[in-house]
């Protein structure tokens, strides 16, 4: 017999009825996120034809140029969330400052948001991908200084992706393991397609831009080569996949195993991928399936933002490859 199902929809409320930590209000937020991410995978496969490609000429808050869908991607995310009633705040890659939306009690979540990563794929037909957390208000937090709000040790309540490929797939976890819901495009549901998500501990892949292999550090540059020779890492050489999408590359390394690496170089000597909405977010889902997700040194989890925009390096993905690149670091190469 052909198993389908469940839906998203189901799903979160079977898990809400089981898992305490999951309530209701968290439920309706990442069902709300579902909902934006069937609207944007609408208009991405469609952006060729009503206007949607190329730049809108302005760049945002971290300098990055501008795409139309960036645009149309960060419209759609604030305009699901701003009326649900639940949400306090907004920190998103395309807003310059924190967006207060309520600051009433029944407002307990702040929501961090790549509305639209992997934007320079948009005009190529390459895959790109949204990546979403929840945090839960901390209750000194005050939701219009963000400092406080998360020096304050806001809880990273959920947080996942939603990737845009030949499917559409979202993959959250709520605290309780990571799973994976692919779109059924006729029938308008999220069904679950990757339950309880375990990432190898070693794999072969590496995702990495080397085209910055000249800037990173001996032990960084040691370590890759060992990849693709097929060091101690992985006992065989492995291969570089980098799409330009993280939420693509970081899938397939959970998946079936590998590690993406985005270090600092010249151009962001404190790495690229902003820590609030890039990198805590993946960094939770790694952890979640068995990977791991670290700085370089620390992990990406214990991390605390100054600035909404704060950028990090980030080494995400099979849990023995992290291992064994932080050997290699302790050793001095
Ligand atoms: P974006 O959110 O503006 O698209 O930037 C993040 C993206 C990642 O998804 C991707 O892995 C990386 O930037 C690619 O950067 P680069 O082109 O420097 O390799
Ligand atoms: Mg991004």
């Amino acid at each position: 017999m052909t198993s389908y199902g469940p839906t998203l929809t189901r799903y979160l409320g079977d898990a809400h009825r089981g898992t305490p930590r999951l309530e209701a209000e968290l439920a309706e937020l990442i069902v709300e996120m579902g909902t934006a991410a069937k609207a944007l995978a609408r208009e991405i496969r469609r952006a060729a034809l009503v206007g949607r490609l190329g730049l809108v000429g302005e760049k945002n808050p971290t300098g990055d140029a501008q795409k139309k869908l960036d645009v149309y991607s960060n419209d759609v995310v604030v305009s699901a969330f701003e009326d649900t009633g639940l949400v306090a705040a907004i920190v998103s890659e395309e807003l310059e400052q924190l967006r207060v939306v309520s600051c009433a009690s029944a407002a307990r979540y702040i929501l961090c948001v790549d509305p639209l990563d992997g934007s320079s794929n948009t005009d190529v037909n390459g895959s790109v991908g949204s990546i979403f957390s929840f945090y839960r208000r901390s209750a000194e937090g005050d939701c219009t200084d963000v400092e406080t709000e998360f020096a304050g040790g806001a809880e990273l309540a959920a947080a996942g992706y939603v990737m845009y490929g030949p499917s559409t797939i979202m993959v959250f976890s709520h605290g309780d393991g990571a799973n994976g819901f692919t779109l059924d495009h006729d029938v308008g549901e999220f069904i679950l397609s990757h339950e309880a998500i375990q990432c190898p501990p070693r794999g072969p892949y590496f995702s990495a831009n080397l085209g910055n292999y000249h800037a990173w550090s001996d032990d960084l540059r040691g370590f890759v080569d060992d990849l693709i020779a097929g060091g101690p890492a992985t006992g065989r050489p492995c291969s570089l996949r980098y799409t330009g999408a993280l939420v693509a590359d970081l899938h397939r390394n959970l998946l079936e195993g590998g590690i993406y690496l985005y270090p600092p170089d010249e151009n962001h000597p404190r790495g690229k991928l902003r820590l609030l909405y890039e990198c805590a977010p993946m960094a939770f889902i790694a952890e979640q399936a068995g990977g791991r997700a670290t700085d370089g040194a620390d992990r990406v989890l214990d991390l605390t933002p100054a600035s909404i925009h704060q950028t990090t390096p980030l080494f995400i993905g099979s849990r023995e490859m992290l291992d064994s690149f932080e050997r290699r670091a302790a050793r001095g190469g």
